[in-house]
C-alpha cells in the first residue's frame, strides 16, 4: 500500500484487499462468490492487476492458473471451470461445453469453448512495471510468453473471420459485455429452435429470456462443428468485430512486443501484427460521418447502430490520430455519455432507443469499462479524462461497495456483491 494514500483511501484499499483475500480459492479468484464461482479469463487479468498491488504470488498464479485452460490451438477459454465446486455450482456449467470431448481441450480441467477480450499480454507486462523484483519478473515473462504468443496465434488465425487484421467474436459473450444492445441485430437474425432449457435455469442477471436462448444455440452450433475454424469463417452466423475487443487486441499486440524485447524474443512480428490492427481498426471500424467507433457485422458487412462504451476502446491506441482522439473527448462529455451521467462512463449511449439505466451491459457504468478508457486517456495524456473516470469510479465503491455494476445516473449498485474485478481495479487506481 502507498504511504501517499489518505485515511479514506487506505480504508478503501484495505476493503478491496480484503474482497480478493475472500475470493481467493487456493489457486485463482472467483470472479463473484455467490453468482460466479469459477475463473473467468478477462475477469483474470483484471484480478491479478489487483493482486499485483496486494499479493505479488497471487497475480502470478492466478495468470498461470488461468492458462491451464489454453488449449492446444491456443485458445484461451472464456471460463476456467473450478472442478471442486458442485456441478451445479453455475449455470451454464461444463455441460454445455463438454470441452472433455474436444481433442485441443487441456485434460484434467473443465472448459467453456469460447474466449474473451485478450487483456492478458497488456496485464504481464503492467505487472513487470510495477514488479519489485526484475530478474524474478523477467522470468515470469519468459514463462508466459510462450502461451501469450499462442493465444495471439489462435486469433490471428481462427478469428480474423473477414481477412482483414482484425478478430471476431463468435458469440456476445466473448465480447465480456454480453447483453450489450450492439448485439441485437445480429442475435436477431438468429433463427432459434425450441429450446431445450427451462427458464428458471437462466440467470437472473439476463432479463430476456429468448436472447439468453439465443446465446445457448449459438454455443450448440459452436460445439456441433467442432469448433472448427473453417465452420466458424464460411457458416456461423454471428461474426462480429467490436471496437473495444479489437482494442485490446490491439494493446496486447504491442505489449508483446515490449515483452518479447524484455526477454530477448524478436518484437518484429508483433510490431508488425500491431501496425495492421491499428490500420484495420481506422479502415474498419471507424464512422467519419458519425464521428465515432461501432461494431461491424460481418454477417452483412455493416456497421452496427448502436454507440456504445466500446467506441471509446481505441483510446488503448498509441497511435491513434489526434483528430480522432479529440472526437472521441467530445463524445465522452457529451449529454450521449459523461455529459448527462453523475456516474459515468456508461455502457450505452444515454439517448440511444435500448439504453438502459439498470439493464446490465446496457447503460450501467462498471469498474472495468471504466479502467480501460482511464488507462487509453492517461496513454494519451488526456489528465482531465482520467481525472473524470477515476472519481467517477472512486464515489461508485465508496458509495455502493465493490458491486458488479452500477446506476449511471444515482451510482445505486447493481448485481453480485463482493465482485472481484471491481476490488481488484480500485488497488490498481489508487496505487
Ligand atoms: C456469464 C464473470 C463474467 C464476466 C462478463 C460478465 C458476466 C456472465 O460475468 O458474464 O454468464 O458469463 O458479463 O464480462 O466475465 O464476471
Amino acid at each position: 500500500m502507498s504511504a501517499r494514500l489518505t485515511g479514506d483511501e487506505t480504508a478503501l484499499w484495505k476493503a478491496a484487499a480484503r474482497t480478493l483475500d475472500a475470493n481467493w480459492t487456493g489457486t485463482s479468484t472467483a470472479a463473484s462468490p455467490g453468482l460466479y464461482p469459477h475463473q473467468w479469463s478477462w475477469d483474470s487479468a483484471f484480478i491479478s492487476l489487483g493482486l499485483a498491488r496486494h499479493r505479488r504470488d497471487r497475480a502470478e498464479a492466478e495468470l498461470l492458473s488461468l492458462f491451464r485452460g489454453q488449449w492446444a490451438n491456443g485458445m484461451l477459454p472464456h471460463i476456467v471451470f473450478n472442478t471442486r465446486l458442485a456441478r451445479r455450482a453455475f449455470f451454464p456449467g461444463p455441460e454445455l461445453w463438454h470441452s472433455e470431448r474436444h481433442p485441443d481441450a487441456p485434460r484434467g480441467v473443465h472448459t467453456s469453448g469460447l474466449t474473451q477480450p485478450p487483456l492478458q499480454a497488456l496485464v504481464a507486462l503492467r505487472l513487470h512495471e510495477c514488479a519489485t523484483d526484475g530478474d524474478s519478473s523477467r522470468a515470469f515473462l519468459a514463462r508466459l510468453y510462450p502461451l501469450l504468443t499462442a493465444q495471439h496465434r489462435y486469433l490471428a488465425q481462427a478469428r480474423d473471420i473477414g481477412s482483414d487484421g482484425l478478430i471476431a467474436i463468435c458469440h456476445p459473450w466473448e465480447s465480456g459485455l454480453d447483453n450489450s444492445p450492439a448485439w441485437d441485430r445480429p442475435l436477431g437474425a438468429l433463427r432459434l429452435p425450441p429450446t431445450a432449457y427451462a427458464p428458471a435455469q437462466r440467470p437472473h442477471t439476463l432479463p430476456n429470456g429468448e436472447d439468453y436462448d439465443r446465446y445457448v444455440r449459438l454455443v450448440a452450433l459452436m460445439r456441433h462443428a467442432g469448433y472448427r475454424r473453417t465452420y466458424l469463417r464460411d457458416d456461423h452466423p454471428f461474426a462480429v468485430e467490436d471496437p473495444l475487443v479489437n482494442a485490446i487486441y490491439l494493446a496486447s499486440t504491442h505489449a508483446l512486443a515490449e515483452i518479447a524485447t524484455l526477454i530477448g524474443a524478436d518484437p518484429a512480428p508483433h510490431r508488425d501484427q500491431a501496425q495492421r490492427i491499428h490500420h484495420a481498426i481506422l479502415d474498419h471500424l471507424w464512422d467519419p460521418e458519425t464521428g465515432c467507433f461501432r461494431a461491424r457485422d460481418l454477417r452483412d458487412d455493416r456497421l452496427l447502430p448502436v454507440v456504445t462504451v466500446g467506441a471509446f476502446g481505441p483510446l488503448l491506441d498509441p497511435e491513434l490520430p489526434s483528430p480522432i482522439v479529440r472526437n472521441l473527448v467530445d463524445l465522452l462529455l457529451s449529454a450521449r455519455f459523461a455529459g448527462a451521467a453523475g456516474y459515468p462512463v456508461p455502457t450505452c449511449d444515454i439517448q440511444a432507443p435500448a439504453f438502459d439505466r439498470g439493464g446490465y451491459w446496457r447503460g450501467p457504468t462498471w469498474v472495468s469499462t471504466n479502467w480501460l478508457v482511464w488507462y487509453g486517456a492517461l496513454g494519451h495524456g488526456l489528465p482531465v479524462i482520467a481525472d473524470l473516470i477515476y472519481g467517477s469510479t472512486m464515489r461508485l465503491v465508496r458509495q455502493s461497495g465493490f458491486r458488479e455494476f452500477f446506476d449511471p445516473f444515482d451510482g445505486t449498485g447493481r448485481g453480485s456483491h463482493d465482485y472481484a474485478w471491481s476490488a481488484a481495479l480500485v488497488l490498481d487506481l489508487l496505487s
